[in-house]
């Protein structure tokens, strides 16, 4: 049987390389296709421009989006300069790079990998755990267990330029006080919508740098730095995480634009949400970043600083967000 959007077909063998999953194959139990967009891929931060460009060919190649999302995420999680993600993240305070990662399809299901040490690409793992278990989330030892059962190889993600700014901050804190630097920004939030008006979404972050060994932040978490309700849309977020976590926030942008806000609007609220318990601290950043299924974008932080990349029509723009205070 060909498994097209609109068969619905039960648990079962069709998907995930012939391996038992539960994933759900139809967007049919969802309802009515919403308006259609464009093909797009967002990031979070300038950055990661690299990779939005990457997700876009993919899409203009006539990749799904959920393949667009893997191959521009991985971009970022290459990339040795990018501090906040993959190999090269900044690590904990005990000197380890511990990863967090999400990912979601435009038929709701979704996988992540939380605290996962020694591999580069968590957000590949992340799709793995979608596709091929029953699960949504592995933690820890059992999520790089899984990736090297699943061909992945343990890898040394702490490079030498993160291990110098390790020892530095260890040294000014050698007890572990002030441990969160929060200046430390670059996690990688990323939406894309293919020429099937199929949304994805997908996060991957080595999280707070300095944060207590086991600290695992909003990254993995459905709902809260990423959710994607293909009749509606899609959010992710960047910047503290326990912030995020305490609100749902991705949860509540798609919400508030399944209400008809737009997604500029929705990003607004969640972001006032958060206000009202993190005005006693300036150095609390965070910023959502949305896009609805008409292609249509929106993006607001806490503060000034945050920024995006938009891959759409001919050319691919860095747009610095607007900000609340
Ligand atoms: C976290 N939200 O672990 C992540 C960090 C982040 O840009 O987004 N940095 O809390």
């Amino acid at each position: 049987m060909k498994i097209t959007r609109r068969n619905f077909v039960k648990t079962g063998a069709l998907v995930g390389g012939g391996v038992i999953t539960n994933q759900i194959v139809s967007s049919k139990i969802f309802g009515q296709d919403a308006d259609k967009g464009e093909l797009i891929a967002v990031s979070t931060w300038g950055g990661t421009v690299k990779s939005s460009e990457k997700a876009y060919e993919f899409l203009k190649n006539g990749k799904n989006s959920l393949d667009a999302i893997e191959a521009g995420i991985r971009v970022a999680e290459n990339d040795p300069t990018n501090s906040s993600v993959g190999y090269g993240g900044l690590p904990d305070e005990d000197g380890i790079v511990t990863l967090d990662a999400s990912i979601m399809d435009w038929i709701g299901n979704a996988g992540s990998v939380a605290a996962m040490e020694g591999i580069k690409n968590p957000i590949s793992v992340a799709k793995l755990v979608m596709q091929r278990t029953k699960h949504v989330m592995l933690a820890g030892d059992g999520a790089k267990k899984f990736a090297l059962q699943n061909g992945f190889k343990e890898e040394n993600l702490l490079t030498e330029n993160s291990r110098k700014a390790w020892e530095e901050w260890k040294k000014k804190n050698p007890h572990g006080v002030n441990r969160v630097d929060e200046k430390n920004h670059d996690t990688i939030g990323m939406l894309a919508i293919d020429n099937s008006f199929n949304l994805s979404g997908g996060v991957s972050t080595s999280g707070m740098a300095w944060k207590i060994h086991g600290r695992v932040g909003d990254s993995p978490i459905i709902g809260a730095a990423l959710f994607v309700d293909n009749e509606v849309g899609g959010a992710v977020s960047t910047g503290n995480g326990e912030f995020v976590m305490r609100t749902v926030g991705s949860f509540l942008v798609v919400e508030k634009m399944r209400e008809g806000f737009s997604p500029q609007e929705a990003c607004e609220y969640a972001i006032k949400r958060i206000y009202k318990t993190a005005k006693q601290n300036k150095d609390i950043q965070v910023g959502y970043l949305a896009v609805n299924k008409k292609s249509e974008v929106g993006a607001f932080s806490l503060y000034d600083g945050f920024s995006y990349a938009v891959a759409k029509g001919s050319e691919t723009k860095v747009v610095k967000s607007k900000f609340l205070a």
